[in-house]
């Protein structure tokens, strides 16, 4: 039914349709359209409403080019759970490195520890990537989340000129603001790893209004930061190729190259911090990174604390 009414709006785009016209041409109530133009609204068909004239199709929603992104290989889905969650069913099904998963919407995406990740369509980009590091134990894939960050700032970076930071080791921000956050999830035993999924979601072209109350302060997006609209598709295929080659430099050089580029783009060394993790926490100065990508935390009474994982405040 709203396919026939998103019909109907599309072949009437110079002028208005009203719905009484469209309600009994359907064979449905005034109601019933009034219900399906709300939700067409919600999936970001912009579409306006004049008394005594009815609606007019504003604007199309921004959808990401399938097409392209499965020329390149890139599996695309219009909705989903979580692309982590597919990606690990691919995972389990013996699907290989590199594979990719992109949704235009994630119902319930997810963040760490069970935080929800707000990933409404049309705005952002997404997505997931299984990887096998087969010769890797589970400690030495540590860093790939901090690979990735650093991937994702210097290409964002150098690419479009936009102040991206890291805050270690899985936020992206913008003046403090967060607009990404990476998921890293493991399924290994102690000395292998059977696959690794890296799941990404970076806010891009959102306005303010569209981000919930809860994290309206403290969240932002690449338009919102550089007054520009971006081309998500063309995005997203930049960082993707950036990404895997960064993947492929990490197997052959190692954490090396990833520590130089986190500290050009950190924005906790030299802070006084609190870090948390399952299980404890700790306060003190961030001094440095270590050669694995922990963080190196001077303490209050003086002395180096090493931490693997955790959330800095
Ligand atoms: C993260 O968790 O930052 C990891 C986010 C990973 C999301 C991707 S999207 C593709 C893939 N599929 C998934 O299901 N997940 C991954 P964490 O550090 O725990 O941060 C979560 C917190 O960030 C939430 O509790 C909110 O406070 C905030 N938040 C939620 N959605 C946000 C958004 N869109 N932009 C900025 N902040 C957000």
């Amino acid at each position: 039914m709203k396919k026939n009414i998103l019909e109907f709006l599309q072949n009437k785009q110079d002028g208005y349709i009203s719905g009484s016209y469209i309600s009994r041409e359907l064979g449905i109530s005034r109601a019933a359209v009034w219900k399906q133009i709300r939700e067409l609204r919600r999936k970001g068909y912009q579409i306006s409403a004049r008394s005594n004239c009815g609606y007019r199709l504003e604007e199309e929603p921004d959808k990401l080019d399938s097409d392209l992104l499965e020329k390149h290989g890139i599996k695309y889905l219009p909705s989903v759970d979580s692309t982590n969650l597919v990606a690990r069913h691919l995972a389990e099904e013996g699907h290989p490195s590199y594979t990719t998963i992109i949704a235009e919407e994630q119902l319930r995406g997810r963040g760490r520890r069970g935080r929800d990740w707000y990933s409404p369509s049309y705005s952002g980009l997404w997505f997931s990537v299984i990887l096998r590091p087969e010769m890797i134990n589970p400690a030495a894939a540590a860093p790939v989340t901090l690979v990735t960050a650093a991937s994702l700032a210097s290409s964002l970076n150098k690419n479009q000129d936009l102040p991206v930071k890291i805050k270690w080791p899985n936020d992206l921000l913008i003046k403090s603001k967060k607009f990404g956050g990476i998921l890293s999830e493991i399924k290994g035993e102690p000395d292998r790893i059977e696959y690794l999924v890296l799941g990404i979601g970076l806010n891009i072209n959102q306005q303010e209004e569209n981000f919930p109350a809860d994290i309206k302060t403290r969240a932002t997006s690449l338009l919102l930061e550089s007054g520009k609209v971006f081309d998500r598709t063309s995005l997203f295929l930049t960082l993707w190729k950036d990404l895997c080659r960064a993947y492929e430099v990490f197997l052959e050089e190692g954490f090396a190259p990833f520590r130089d580029q986190l500290l050009t783009y950190n924005s906790f060394l030299g802070q006084e911090v609190k870090v948390t993790w399952a299980g404890g926490s700790l306060e003190g100065v961030a001094c440095d990174l270590d050669r694995d990508g922990s963080l190196l935390i001077m303490d209050n009474k003086g002395e180096l604390q090493k931490i693997y994982y955790g959330e800095i405040s």
